[in-house]
């Protein structure tokens, strides 16, 4: 759960209609059902592997926007002893995002739309030769069931948004990123009783996908340079930071 502390404005008029709806309802629906039809889609016709290491694998296609590099991104990855629940759940919240990301001076929580949708407004560290970045993006966190028999699929999507309390202040350059993380749970031998699933018996297999515009020129090279080396590690961090935190404790599925 958020700290109601971190939470700048909790509830608007927009936000508490009764039926559950608030402004960003249809478009967090339209962008998370983009995600499942493009999370199928396979990486033969187009994509670099620029990354293996074990079982995560790193793809993307070059593609530039007005000479800007708009490089969408593809990684695949398999984690022992999680589940997708829990990978999702660490990477949504707000209370651990420092101890695992590398690429941020900060972050905080601007808004909470409903208990699975919140604003997130981030200053990352300047790492490339330019203008140091910032982002503001809704964060939704989802559970899809597909039978009572199978583990359901867990997902998260970060999307860029305006919002009255993160104004672009010049010389700021804000990014722009569409963002999901995508796991699936698979039990290995599942004992008679559920009760009795040990963490030697699951595993999570995970994708992540970025689309991310830096929101004005950087040269092409840096950026491509930044992307290759960051991204691999933030998958290496982040996965190893939640098999971490979780080793002992009940499972969450
Ligand atoms: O997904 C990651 N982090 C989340 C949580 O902090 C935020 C992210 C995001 C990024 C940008 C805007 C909105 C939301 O989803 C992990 C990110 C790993 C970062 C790798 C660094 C990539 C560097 C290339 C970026 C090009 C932009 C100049």
């Amino acid at each position: 759960a958020v700290p109601v502390s971190t939470i700048v404005s909790k509830s608007n008029d927009d936000n508490s209609e009764s039926n559950g709806k608030h402004r960003l309802t249809d478009d967090v629906e339209r962008i998370v059902q983009e995600h499942l039809q493009y999370v199928r889609e396979d990486v033969s016709n187009g994509w670099d592997l620029i990354h293996q290491d074990g079982e995560m694998k790193v793809y993307r296609r070059e593609v530039e926007e007005n000479g800007i590099v708009v490089d969408p991104l593809k990684c695949f990855h398999t984690i022992k002893g999680v589940t997708g629940h829990e990978i999702c759940r660490y990477f949504w919240e707000f209370q651990y995002r420092m101890e695992w990301e590398t690429t941020l001076d900060s972050t905080k929580i601007i808004e909470a739309l409903d208990p699975d949708t919140v604003i997130f407004f981030q200053l990352h560290k300047r790492v490339w030769p330019a203008a140091q970045r910032d982002s503001c993006f809704w964060s939704h966190i989802r559970c899809i069931s597909h039978s009572d028999e199978d583990q359901p699929t867990w997902l998260v999507v970060n999307y860029t948004t305006p919002h009255p309390l993160a104004p672009i202040k010049s010389p700021q350059v804000r990014l722009v990123a569409n963002v999901a993380l995508i796991c699936e749970t698979i039990i290995s031998e599942p004992p008679l009783d559920p009760k009795d699933i040990k963490r030697e018996n699951i595993q999570c297999k995970l994708t992540y996908v970025a689309f991310v515009n830096p929101g004005g020129w950087v040269p092409s090279a840096a950026l491509r340079g930044v992307a290759k080396r960051e991204y691999p590690r933030f998958l290496k961090r982040f996965t190893s930071y939640v098999v971490e935190q979780t080793r002992n404790k009940p499972i969450l599925f």
